[in-house]
């Protein structure tokens, strides 16, 4: 087999596409190699003294372990000084983190999920790290958090490392989806898969079925047409599989096909989904849709969602083409009957309104006869 490493790789990608210019190359291969360091202190586990939790909070209120707090400083220390980066946004971080002012400062924006899958740290089972590149806006000098407010379609890079029982890089540049392997001996990324395409005969489905009481109808009617199997409407049997580790459950499905939810439900209204828009939606959905399968939160492609702030959730439906068109148009299946509904609703109270003001006007216009009639006067014959 020809061994062709990462560098190599983009090198080749820029001189057939022209999209990885010098700059974003040396930034992917940084964040590449600051995810080989995560990697070792990952598989080093107990004997490095870093499984736990760390009794600190992150920004979204959840628990933090030391792993996520180590890979956290990891990605920040690696990519600091090398001028290609204004600034940095990770989900571990309340606020963005501009590059200090004794580096150069670079034309790109890097946002990271440190560590997915938090809950599997420390009982080892595979978690990874999602990174996503977008271009500082034009005329940008300080960053701020509103310059990291673009779609998911503006990103020009996305990929994730998984640590599992291989450590594997999966990236794209928006030509296709590569797969490299760390080679442990050498510390080389190494080319092991490339334009990966998701099939499109899904027969897999991942979603954490304990929150099914809470779910929204479409997505309860899609889940139970699934689990009705062949004899049901979809007419095929589906595994379920569900990791609680995003990056593991995308890249099972990325080669076996299938379905990965995180819905919306009716616990809180306020909050739409679990799952982070920046950090992990949109770099998975660029991913996804450059492998051929697709992503929505429900109801638009994930890449048009214009962001609002930085920690936003969303709900998020990736896999193969077919079953997420599915529930996409389940949901919006949903939505014209609750607008059908409402009209309905809507007419029926105007009917019984017109009715009323009729009722008024006739009562109004009969009293008006009868009052007529009562002061009219009498004539004796
Ligand atoms: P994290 O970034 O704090 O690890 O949370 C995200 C993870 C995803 O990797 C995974 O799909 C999901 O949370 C699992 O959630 P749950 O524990 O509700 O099943
Ligand atoms: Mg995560």
């Amino acid at each position: 087999m020809q061994r062709i490493s990462l560098t190599r790789f983009l090198v080749e990608e820029q001189r057939r596409h022209n999209t990885i210019p010098v700059e974003l190359r040396l930034l992917i291969e940084v964040v590449a190699r600051a995810q080989k360091s995560i990697s070792h202190a990952v598989g080093k586990g107990a004997l490095n003294e870093v499984l736990g939790v760390a009794l600190t909070a992150n920004v979204q209120g959840e628990m933090q372990k030391h792993l996520d707090i180590l890979a956290n400083d990891i990605l920040l220390e690696a990519n600091e000084w090398g001028g290609h980066l204004a600034a940095m946004a990770s989900e571990e971080m309340e606020s963005i983190h501009p590059i200090p002012n004794r580096y150069p400062q670079g034309e790109y924006l890097l946002l990271f999920d440190p560590l997915d899958g938090s809950s599997n740290i420390d009982v080892n089972v595979s978690i990874g790290t999602i990174f996503s590149v977008l271009k500082a806006p034009e005329g940008m000098r300080t960053p701020s958090e509103q310059d990291f407010m673009q779609s998911g379609s503006k990103q020009v890079a996305a990929g994730y490392a998984i640590y599992g029982p291989q450590t594997m890089l999966v990236l794209t540049t928006g030509h296709g989806v590569n797969c490299f392997t760390l080679d442990r001996e050498m510390g080389a990324w190494i080319l092991t898969e490339s334009n990966v395409q998701i099939p499109d005969n899904a027969e897999e489905f991942a979603i954490n079925m304990s929150n099914a009481r809470h779910w929204h109808p479409p997505v309860t009617r899609f889940v139970n047409e699934m689990l009705a199997g062949k004899t049901g409407s979809l007419g095929k049997d589906y595994n379920m599989r569900w990791v609680a580790s995003m990056v593991a459950d995308v890249h099972r499905l990325l080669h076996h096909g299938g379905i990965f939810m995180y819905p919306a439900d009716a616990r809180d209204p306020d909050r739409p989904g679990k799952l982070r828009l920046m950090y992990e939606a949109n770099p998975m959905a660029m991913i996804i849709e450059q492998a051929g399968g697709a992503c929505t939160d429900g109801k638009q492609r994930m890449l048009d969602i214009e962001p609002t702030s930085l920690h936003q959730r969303v709900a998020v439906f990736l896999g193969s083409r077919g079953e997420v068109e599915l529930i996409t148009q389940y949901h919006a299946q949903q939505t014209q009957d609750g607008l059908q509904t409402m009209l309905q609703d809507l007419s029926q109270d105007k009917i019984e309104h017109d009715f009323q003001d009729l009722l008024t006007s006739v009562t109004v216009q009969a009293a008006t006869v009868v009052n007529r009639k009562k002061s009219a006067p009498s004539y004796r014959r």
